[in-house]
């Protein structure tokens, strides 16, 4: 039988030895698990924050260097980097170290600016050059006393570099000789929420939306301070409240008046507030006959509303756009440009320093050219074009947040045009909340892409963080996985790639297995014999997903609309380009989307020495044969496989890759609480079964058309075709309202 108990610092412990019998001690086994229970439900709210206590003698060491405390409160910045360097010593030492004025002793913490702590400024540090959100951490001597000062040029530097500090500590780091310093380059590092205003979060698969626009602006739910508080602690420094299907009621005054309550409490932790805007707003907020961005009273209703916003939030960051897409309205409805319609917001925003962020996700009902190529195709021609203060914020790839796709061609593309990343945290296409897949990885291999644009090195971070063509506006942006659940993403595991879409965003040259490693010791404690399989598995992930669903190159497989589970075979309407058969174009002969120069030449869009790479068939990546190429069934791979055989062995993979993670969790039960591993353990079933689905769907349509036998030894889908095809799922999260 299983005992639960709690160990020293009061945290449920399990172990295998048997609960003694009788009354008494029955008894004392279940006070011992409420009381456990009580003291720390792991219920995922805390994420990588939880700040539980260090094992005694760690703690021990660390409290030589955290004796006192000095550290300023005179702005709510300041504040609000005092309570968190109490909250997390408090937590992981057992007890904060107490605040004084003077160092008396050694193991000092100071922390400052040199404008708000003589002690820093004494200090000289070279503080100028790390920015405004860079920060240094060393250990100094300070008034004859060893210790350690955290220092920034501003505030919010300082804010992170104490969250900085307090990860050394939470992942055992050593801390007696730092010497730590850390700017970045990505001027905006933002969270894009796809939140309504009735609280349905499109594509969000953690419950509804954490806006409580109803209760705002007066009840200000804590829950937003812990949001800023995370989103600081990685360096997060925007957050577009609504999604990019705007509705425009978002820009009248009930609603700014509640944006501006928000944007209150994200304030000291150095993040700002934006707003998706509809481009017809000045039509239906406005009461005007027209949004054409030319015209003299359209144009005069933005500049109005940016200032009204502006009095209302001094700091507002800007507008998010998507025009003429999807059935949005913009600027094209009145024969004008892309361009025209981003420059007259940003010239309302202007003058008040906010900036528009012009999304390239853009393709058209009435283009019948390959999709891939359309964004290309609409914004290349408009390189710089643009006013200073517009980014066009493009998707890592060329259709839409696959599991895999080759970098967007936009990137280098227009090195007039500042280009903003836009990732996908929620998983929209990756198996929604349940599915155990890090995204790390797949940032880190685009970010990592080469598009040899300007020679080689020429890498999508470089564009993305302004090296490559010298642009000091600069971002990335992640479609946020938040929503009202208590682990605030849906599943645990999904609270990794948030984190890591943080701490790429702040340094796009991190590793992601570094990034994993940071975030389970972090979410988890240091357990190495928990820590080093959790992260594999994490690592494993992303290709397993990419097996089971999207294998070689393949994409847009998913249900239709909803986009859960498989459904190769759908040709339904209202357009092709929305249909899975428009994108593999299997038949009897062969599947893929010749996007060759024999094709459709999206390959052209690339930089020469790419486009000749994904042209040649003998070159491209296997992971983008049926991305660029359309081949036979019998098309004899690198392995010495057919392309047929090659994709039933990932398939197969994936699901096999998904029973390996499943075992490597189910060697892991007592390492941490049980509340957390049990909804780990139940997900990943979830998954196997789902990953199971997806190959064999996917594997019996795909025979169905060419007829061909499974390689020896890989067994038939578990239903015919037709059981699969029947399947209906209504009221799928995410999707519709
Ligand atoms: C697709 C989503 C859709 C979004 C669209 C977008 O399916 O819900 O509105 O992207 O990014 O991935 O605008």
């Amino acid at each position: 039988m299983l005992a639960i108990t709690a160990d020293a610092e009061g945290r449920a412990v399990r172990d295998r030895r048997p609960v003694p019998v009788g009354l008494v001690a029955a008894l004392l086994a279940l006070l011992a698990l409420f009381g456990a229970r009580l003291a720390h439900a792991e219920d995922g709210y805390e994420l990588w924050l939880r700040y539980h206590a260090l094992p005694a003698a760690q703690a021990a060491t660390y409290r030589d260097h955290a004796s006192q405390l000095l550290a300023g409160d005179a702005t709510p910045t300041q504040q609000a980097i005092r309570q968190e360097l109490l909250r997390g010593l408090g937590g992981l030492l057992g007890k904060a170290p107490p605040l004084e004025d003077t160092v008396t002793r050694d193991g000092a913490i100071v922390v400052g600016t040199p404008a708000s702590s003589p002690l820093v400024a004494r200090l000289k540090l070279d503080t100028a050059g790390l920015g405004h959100d860079g920060y240094l951490i060393r250990s100094v001597v300070i008034d004859g006393h060893p210790g350690t000062v955290i220092a920034g040029q501003d505030d919010v530097g300082v804010l992170y570099g104490v969250f900085h500090f307090l990860r050394l500590l939470q992942t055992e780091q050593p801390i007696a000789q730092l010497d730590l310093r850390q700017s970045t380059r990505m001027k905006l590092r933002l969270l894009d929420h796809w939140d309504n205003l009735d609280g349905h979060v499109e594509r969000g698969y953690a419950g509804a939306s954490i806006w409580d626009w109803q209760k705002l602006p007066d009840w200000l739910d804590p829950r937003y301070t812990d949001y800023a508080r995370t989103n600081a602690s990685i360096g997060i420094n925007g957050t577009v409240l609504n999604n990019v299907n705007a509705q425009p009621a978002i820009l009248t005054p009930l609603y700014l008046d509640k944006v501006k309550a928000l944007a209150g409490v994200f304030r000291p932790y150095g993040i700002r507030v934006y707003l998706s805007v509809r481009f017809s707003a000045p039509i239906e907020v406005g009461g005007l006959k027209t949004a054409d961005p030319l015209d003299p009273q359209v144009r005069r209703w933005w500049r109005d509303k940016a200032d009204e916003i502006y009095r209302l939030i001094p700091d507002f960051g800007g507008f998010l756009v998507k025009a003429n897409s999807e059935g949005q309205p913009g600027p094209q409805d009145y024969g004008r440009s892309h361009a025209d319609g981003a420059n007259m917001l940003a010239d309302a925003l202007a003058p008040h320093g906010g900036i528009v962020m012009w999304r390239a996700f853009v393709y058209s009902q009435t283009n019948v050219d390959d999709r891939a190529k359309q964004a290309y195709a609409e914004f290349k021609p408009l390189d710089g074009a643009f006013r200073d203060n517009v980014l066009l914020q493009v998707k890592n790839g060329p259709i839409d947040f696959q599991p895999r796709e080759p970098f967007n061609p936009l990137f280098g593309a227009m090195p007039r045009t500042p280009l903003m990343m836009e990732f996908q945290v929620t998983k929209e296409y990756l198996g929604f909340a349940t599915h155990l897949v890090y995204l790390g990885p797949l940032f880190e291999e685009t970010l990592a892409a080469d598009t040899m644009a300007r020679g080689k090195g020429s890498t999508v971070a470089k564009v993305v963080d302004g090296e490559l063509d010298g642009h000091a506006l600069t971002g990335m942006a992640g479609v946020a996985n938040i929503g009202a659940d208590r682990d605030w993403c849906g599943s645990d595991f999904d609270q990794a790639n948030w984190y890591a879409y943080g701490r790429l965003a702040w340094d796009p040259t991190l590793s992601s297995r570094a990034i994993a490693e940071e975030w389970t010791r972090m979410t988890f404690g240091n357990d190495e014999a928990f820590v080093k399989p959790v992260v594999d598995m994490m690592m494993l992930s992303r290709e397993a997903v990419v097996d089971y669903m999207t294998p070689l190159g393949l994409h847009h497989l998913m249900g239709h609309g909803h986009h859960y589970g498989p459904e190769p075979w759908d040709a339904s309407g209202p357009r092709a380009d929305w249909t899975p058969v428009y994108y593999h174009r299997a038949d009897k002969q062969g599947i893929g989307f010749d996007r060759s120069s024999t094709g459709s030449n999206a390959v052209a869009q690339y930089a020469p020495p790419v486009a000749a790479q994904f042209d040649d068939v003998r070159r491209v990546p296997d992971a983008y044969l049926l991305w660029f190429h359309h081949l036979p069934w019998t098309y004899r791979m690198r392995s010495g496989h057919t392309l047929w055989d090659e994709l039933v062995t990932h398939y197969t993979r994936g699901v096999d890759d998904v029973k390996k993670m499943r075992e490597t969790w189910g060697r892991l039960d007592g390492h941490i609480d049980a509340e957390r591993y049990r909804k780990a353990a139940v997900f990943l079933a979830i998954q196997q079964k789902e990953a199971q689905w997806w190959r064999d769907a996917s594997i019996a349509y795909f025979q169905s058309l060419n007829g061909l036998p499974l390689p020896a030894g890989y067994p038939a889908p578990e239903h015919p075709l037709a059981y699969y095809q029947a399947l209906r799922f209504p009221y799928v999260p995410g999707h519709g309202p």
